[in-house]
């Protein structure tokens, strides 16, 4: 099908010039919205229409260099727009009385007069052909469609998607309530984990500044104020300027016990001299590349006699091929469980669910914020699902 150019200054105005040309069943390939370079001084916008007639036989227009132009009131269009404009193109594959019924209902306005009204209602004419793509689309396409917009892609993308199809066809919004019941029964969540009895320890693991110090600061007020258990600290961090101190004045505050480790033989040293209900291991985010550059491992594995939950802590914002390489680049230190955190600060947070996915571990807690103790909440499934699809 060979297509041809028609421009006007507005949608309506551009297929009036498709239908003088080719007639009332042409057929139209593409709409776009143009807007020139402003520092040309020339014409700033107008619509492009790229149409043919159905039998697929182009015709001759009326002009000659095959570019149709309706009047475009009084404004003049740049003889090359194309090379410094930019563009809002929208496939269409729609026949031109279909298209003008869309529009039809609203009033037709001179660009002259009221040239914000006029690019509302191109918008507005391009948003519900949008709409109609996606609508067309098959449903495993479109719940797709709709994780990506929640930081979910590829493989776990079309793990959880799958099914979309079965049963009534679903709009938007059951779509959406289908795929939060998929999320919720696909990962695993291990609330109230420092609420067990017994002697616990916990130790935080993941990358620089991803909230590691801060996660073990709200868990250790939770079990010093709400469940009234002794806490102490062995930080491994001798890395960071200023950690000692952090965990020192965090220790007066809470009536902490702490202990600084530079190596697994001190590291077992401390663990002897620390007996807290809750034990929280601070470790560095600075990982090396092999076991030996990493004496965290080393230091886990001396923990006996107590039950151990190593979390892997990462920001809800770091997108999903991130999260899948920093999981892994974490498995020498063994971990258990994950904590999201920075969820205040991430327009998607359906990334971290990545973690979980490589590796089948339970989210634990869901950090929104920096305070220190309130900014924390256990990760119970429909915590998690909020978090992920409440943004
Ligand atoms: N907005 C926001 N900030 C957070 C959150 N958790 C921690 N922070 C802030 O992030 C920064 C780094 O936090 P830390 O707890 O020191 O991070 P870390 O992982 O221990 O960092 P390193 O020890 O340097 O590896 C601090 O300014 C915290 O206040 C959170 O959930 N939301
Ligand atoms: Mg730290």
């Amino acid at each position: 099908m060979e297509y041809q150019t028609f421009r006007g200054a507005d949608v309506k105005e551009a297929l009036s010039a498709v239908k003088a040309a080719l007639g009332p069943n042409a057929m139209i390939g593409s709409t776009r919205f143009v807007s020139s370079d402003q520092s040309s001084g020339l014409n700033q916008s107008y619509v492009e229409v790229l149409a043919a007639q159905p039998n697929g036989r182009a015709t001759t227009g009326p002009f000659s260099r095959g570019v149709h132009q309706a009047s475009l009131g009084e404004r003049k269009v740049a003889r090359k727009p194309q090379s410094r404009a930019r563009r809002q193109v929208e496939h269409t594959a729609k026949g031109i009385s279909e298209l003008e019924r869309e529009i039809g209902e609203q009033p037709y306005r001179p660009r002259g007069q009221n040239d914000l009204a006029s690019l509302e209602q191109e918008l507005m004419t391009l948003k519900a052909m949008l709409q109609d793509l996606h609508d067309a689309r098959p449903p495993k396409e479109q719940a797709q469609a709709l994780l990506a917009g929640l930081g979910i892609e590829g493989a776990l993308a079309k793990e959880l998607a799958g099914g979309a199809g079965r049963g009534r066809k679903k709009d938007d919004s059951s779509l959406k309530d289908w795929l939060r019941g998929q999320v919720a029964r696909r990962f695993s969540v291990s609330p109230g984990l420092i609420n067990a009895p017994g002697k616990q320890v916990v130790a935080c693991v993941g990358p620089t500044g991803v909230g590691k110090t801060t996660t073990l600061a709200k868990l250790a007020a939770r079990a010093r104020l709400d469940l009234g258990k002794s806490v102490g600290v062995i930080s491994l961090d001798t890395f960071r300027v200023g950690a000692i101190e952090q965990w020192q004045r965090y220790a007066d505050l809470m009536g902490l016990q702490t202990a600084i480790a530079h190596n697994p033989d001190s590291f077992r040293h401390a663990l002897q001299q620390i007996n807290s209900d809750l034990l929280l291991i601070d470790t560095p985010g600075h990982v090396g590349k092999t076991a030996s550059d990493w004496p965290i491992a080393r230091c886990l594995e001396s923990i006996t006699g107590r039950r151990l939950d190593t979390l892997l802590v990462l920001p809800a914002w770091l997108r999903a091929h991130d999260v899948e390489s920093v999981t892994r680049d974490y498995d020498g230190a063994r971990p258990t469980g994950l904590v999201a955190t920075k969820l205040d600060e991430a327009n998607r947070a359906g990334g971290v669910l990545h973690s979980a996915a490589v590796r089948d571990l339970p989210f634990t807690y869901l950090c929104n914020g920096p305070r220190v103790p309130e900014d924390i909440s256990d990760a119970t499934h429909d915590a998690l699902v909020s978090a992920v699809f409440d943004r």
